[in-house]
């Protein structure tokens, strides 16, 4: 890693203000936590990884194109170098107050001019194979983001719910509780948002005219276990990947850390 990357990295410090709120409300907004030099680097990434979609890929042309990708690092220079080497991992480990972090995958959200693909409620966690409390997403915004782009909303406190819902599912019964209080930011390019990955939430349709570009990065800190559940969507999809990272799942253990070559812990020593 270069010094500059280095030390831009090593200036990183969240207000404690902020993690107490990302603990009390599921969720909090960063602004400009990423640099012109990331969001050229990715944004640059992000239309290579247009022409070419992953395996696991969503690909849904409704008024306009909404990809929905992930893996992106295991065959992507760029997409790999954000994990190791961005703001991130630094990101993830300080919000979760943990020792070390892993990290899990990465997805693009690409909502193109009047995309109408809004995301259905649902949280993170449960298409995962894991257990543990201390698990973030981190979405970062390539362009600006309001809710005519596709702005993504959050229940407030959601996380605490303990609730597992997928995308698929009727999110009825959790999504209209009366007392539920919605979060919602619009976002510059540079600014992230970093939930909880049991907080409820789901994104807008893109009426607008303009592209509504996100990279999403998952993380895992100390207290996340590996726990073995044919039904997950990762478990059901690792095959498609067809890549020599998933040669390491196998010897994951239910019960014990998640360290592998497909989860790597991202840190200092590890860059
Ligand atoms: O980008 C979106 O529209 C949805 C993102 C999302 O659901 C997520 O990052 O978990």
């Amino acid at each position: 890693m270069s010094s500059e990357i280095m030390s831009q990295v090593a200036k990183l410090e969240i207000a404690n203000q902020e993690i107490e709120a990302f603990e009390r409300d599921g969720v909090i907004c960063l602004r400009g936590v990423f640099d012109n030099a990331w969001l050229v680097r990715m944004r640059m990434a992000t239309d290579r990884a247009l022409l070419n979609p992953g395996p696991l890929s969503d690909d849904i042309y409704n008024g306009g194109r909404f990809l929905n990708d992930n893996f992106m690092w295991t065959r992507d220079e760029d997409f790999r170098a954000f994990v190791f080497q961005s703001p991130a991992a630094e990101i993830a480990l300080q919000v979760l107050r943990s020792q070390k972090i892993n990290f899990l995958a990465d997805n693009l959200l690409v909502k193109e001019p009047y995309a109408n693909s809004p995301v259905s409620w649902h949280n993170d966690q449960p298409y995962w194979p894991m257990q543990g409390s201390k698990l973030c997403t981190i979405w970062l915004a390539l362009d600006s983001v309001t809710r005519e782009s596709g702005a993504l909303e959050y229940i407030k406190g959601s996380h605490k719910w303990g609730q597992p819902l997928l995308a698929q599912s009727d999110p009825t019964k959790l999504v209209q509780r009366k007392d539920n209080e919605l979060l919602s930011w619009d976002l510059e390019p540079g600014d992230c948002l970093i939930h909880h990955m049991l907080t409820l939430h789901s994104s807008a349709p893109n009426t607008s005219s303009r592209r509504r570009r996100g990279l999403a990065t998952l993380w895992a800190g100390d207290d996340v276990t590996y726990h073995f559940l044919p039904d997950t969507w990762f478990l059901r999809s690792v095959e498609r990947l067809g890549i020599p990272e998933c040669n390491s799942l196998p010897n994951l253990k239910t019960g014990e850390p998640i360290d592998c070559a497909l989860f790597p812990r991202v840190g200092p020593c590890h860059r």
